[in-house]
């Protein structure tokens, strides 16, 4: 007889194993089959000469640690959290919580607008900044209005232009590697114009002189375990670690900070898009108790009526359709009623 033990501890191992690292100027079709294995694998990997700026990808980062340097008041000035603005702690909307301060949005130009005012708010300096700023990364079409220029001349814009352009190439890289033959399956949802994309800086502050400090207060959790609910994650962080993954329950793999690269994720909708051929893996953010952490988060979505199912050439006979056609409305719904280490997609398992 199995014998229940009351309040079990769970026991955490850590596994030190390198994640894939992908050279996306190698031969195209050399990347498209090691983006596929890693994808399958970990549902992680890391890219490097990914093409985006180092400049854009600085500017951000240096806007982001001034944004959380400003005193509470005024980083509430870019609103709550829910649905898009400045939270701290708390995550969501079922008493989540985590050792961690952001500022959440939407790609869209309006709601980029409206952060670009809350971390630099009046910059007259922004308009001059226009041109060195975006380099070649700002398409024509974000410049045409006038009145939207200095929006666009952000920061923050110029770095979602920039990821969006990365994650886009990384999707058809996926499709061309699973041998799709419509090889903007997956990108076409997140270059809808209204599509549902996120933007969101983490901040993991380090202890302070009158924190707490005994042995537990050394491995604090800033962002609980859970999957992305999206198609695509990209994320880069400063030089500290903090991310880790877990491929098996209780074993966590830590994630080696590397500045120069994106840590790439896939997210449930690419897991049920795939027919479960790739894996949306749980993952964790830990505060550094001595520096602090500062992640980037580009999490690229459909818009909320897209619909999401597999392409025909990903079921088979030998592997029927494992999830029901959703939309990414219906999806973010059962997401946010739920709590953050919540598994999500078996609710959309088709019978
Ligand atoms: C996890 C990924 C993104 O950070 C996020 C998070 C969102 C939030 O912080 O508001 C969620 C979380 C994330 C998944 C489950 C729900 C929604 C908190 C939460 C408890 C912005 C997202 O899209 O989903």
């Amino acid at each position: 007889m199995v014998v229940a033990t009351p309040n079990p501890i769970r026991s955490e191992k850590i596994r030190n194993i390198e994640l894939p690292i992908i050279d996306l100027s190698a031969e195209r079709r050399e990347v498209s089959g090691l983006i596929v294995r890693a994808c399958q694998e970990f549902g992680f990997f890391k890219v490097i000469n990914h093409g985006v700026s180092q400049d854009v990808i600085a500017r951000m980062e240096s806007q982001s640690f001034e944004f959380f340097a400003k005193p509470v008041p005024e980083k509430q000035l870019a609103g709550p959290a829910n649905p898009h603005g400045y939270g701290s702690k708390n995550i969501g909307f079922n008493g989540d919580v985590g050792e961690v301060e952001y500022l959440l949005l939407s790609t869209n130009s309006a709601s980029i607008s409206q952060m670009s005012n809350a971390i630099s708010p009046h910059d007259p300096t922004l308009f001059r900044k226009f041109n060195c700023a975006c380099g070649g990364h700002l398409s024509l079409s974000s410049c045409i209005d006038p009145k939207l220029l200095v929006l666009d001349s952000s920061a923050a814009r110029c770095y979602v232009e920039a990821v969006r352009g990365l994650a886009c190439e990384i999707l058809e890289l996926m499709a061309e590697g699973l041998w799709v033959s419509d090889i903007s399956v997956f990108s076409r949802l997140i270059r809808a114009a209204d599509s549902d994309s996120l933007l969101r800086l983490n901040h993991y502050p380090p202890l302070t002189e009158d924190s707490d400090t005994s042995p537990s207060s050394f491995r604090r959790i800033g962002f609980g375990e859970h999957t992305d609910p999206q198609i695509l994650t990209l994320l880069r962080s400063n030089g500290v670690g903090g991310l880790q993954i877990s491929l098996e329950d209780g074993v966590w793999i830590p994630v080696a900070p590397d500045s120069s690269a994106f840590c790439v994720n896939v997210g449930d909708v690419l897991q049920a898009m795939t027919n479960g051929r790739f894996v949306s893996v749980r993952h964790r953010a830990l505060a550094n108790s001595y520096k602090p952490r500062m992640s980037m988060a580009y999490f690229g979505a459909p818009s909320p009526h897209a619909r999401v199912c597999s392409p025909p050439e990903l079921v088979t006979p030998q592997r029927p359709r494992l999830y029901r056609t959703f939309t990414w409305a219906e999806y973010k719904k059962a997401a946010y009623s739920l709590r953050l280490g919540d598994g999500r997609l078996n609710i959309f398992r088709s019978r």
